[in-house]
């Protein structure tokens, strides 16, 4: 065995890859094909009516036999109707962004829901694994969408060493060398967005994908870093007239009359222009659009290899 098998045993799965939540992008043929690639496919919740939710679960299951999760974004008003969903659909696994889901711990553990709280420090992560988290996401700012402030080089070991559950690497990783390096760093798995952003079966439109095989490792930017919602996205004429506006102080409301829908004018409309394009830093290293059994199949494979050079 190549790889600890602590995440692959709690989730069910054959590779320890897990898609991460991203809102829009993160639907049920998305989750499936991950999950049938044999990773872990997740469905992100985000702001997403609890009931659309729910069929999104549904839609998931006719389309895969095979474990897969949700993500829960605790800023979304509908965040405790959905933790309630998670346990009557069943679903295997949730993960948490953007808060701590302390209050929905409790009833997840006794419904036998997995729970892996994304965190973005060491004490958030210890408080997680004496809340009963299963294991936690570290995740670096190196991430796309809303992030922390700690790289993923940093993070990672002193999470690891912080906490006795399983420790998930997330921010940075899309190949098998950043998998590789998450494994020398202590991690018992990977999660990769951006990557999963530009897969074959994403939904995302290709005017998305294309910014995304086109850019180059400095093409991303953190909008809202004033606001205290710092969101790593490409750059484009949307991140310029905000990060021109927060620098000369501009209202809250202003700001975002800029990036009100525009998560969905991106992914659904593919407007690359006024559209929030979220990707990590790795978005650079990625070059084409694959499918996810190519992508899982792929990392695993020369994750290995790397491994084995050294060893
Ligand atoms: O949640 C994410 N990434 C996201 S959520 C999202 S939707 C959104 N869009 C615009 C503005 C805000 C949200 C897009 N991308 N990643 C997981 C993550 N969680 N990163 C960082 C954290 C985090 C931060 C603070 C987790 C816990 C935390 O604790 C603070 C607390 O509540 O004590």
């Amino acid at each position: 065995m190549m790889f600890a098998d602590t995440v692959t045993k709690l989730l069910g799965i054959e590779y320890p890859v897990i898609q991460g939540g991203m809102a829009w992008v993160a639907e049920h043929n998305l989750a499936a094909a991950v999950s049938n690639a044999g990773g872990f496919g997740i469905i992100g919740a985000a702001s997403a009516p609890a009931e659309i939710v729910r069929e999104e679960i549904r839609k998931c299951k006719e389309l895969t036999d095979k474990p897969f999760g949700v993500n829960i974004m605790l800023l979304n008003p509908n965040a405790d109707e959905v933790a309630d969903i998670v346990i009557e659909e069943g679903v295997r696994a949730v993960t948490t962004g953007a808060g701590n889901p302390s209050k929905y711990m409790k009833k997840w553990k006794e419904a036998g829901v997995k729970v892996m709280p994304v965190v973005a420090s060491s004490a958030m992560a210890v408080m997680m694994e004496r809340a009963g988290a299963d294991a936690v996401v570290a995740e670096g700012m190196e991430s796309g969408g809303h992030i922390g402030s700690t790289t993923t080089m940093c993070l990672l070991p002193q999470v690891v060493d912080a906490v006795n559950i399983p420790v998930i690497a997330a921010g940075g990783i899309a190949d098998g060398r950043g998998m590789a390096a998450a494994f020398m760093l202590g991690a018992s798995a990977v999660q990769m967005g951006t990557r999963f952003v530009a897969a074959a079966e994403s939904i995302v439109h290709q005017n998305f994908k294309d910014k995304i095989v086109k850019a180059t490792d400095i093409d991303s930017t953190i909008t809202g870093t004033s606001t205290g919602h710092p969101v790593r996205c490409l750059r484009n004429k949307m991140t310029k007239e905000y990060l021109k506006m927060e620098k000369e102080g501009v209202e809250l409301m202003e700001l975002e009359k800029l990036t009100l829908g525009s998560l969905k004018r991106a992914v659904i409309d593919g407007d690359v222009t006024t559209g929030t394009l979220m990707a990590g830093q790795i978005a650079g290293l990625i070059g084409k659009v694959e499918t996810c059994s190519d992508i899982v199949s792929g990392i695993v494979k020369d994750a290995e290899r790397v491994i084995k050079g050294f060893a």
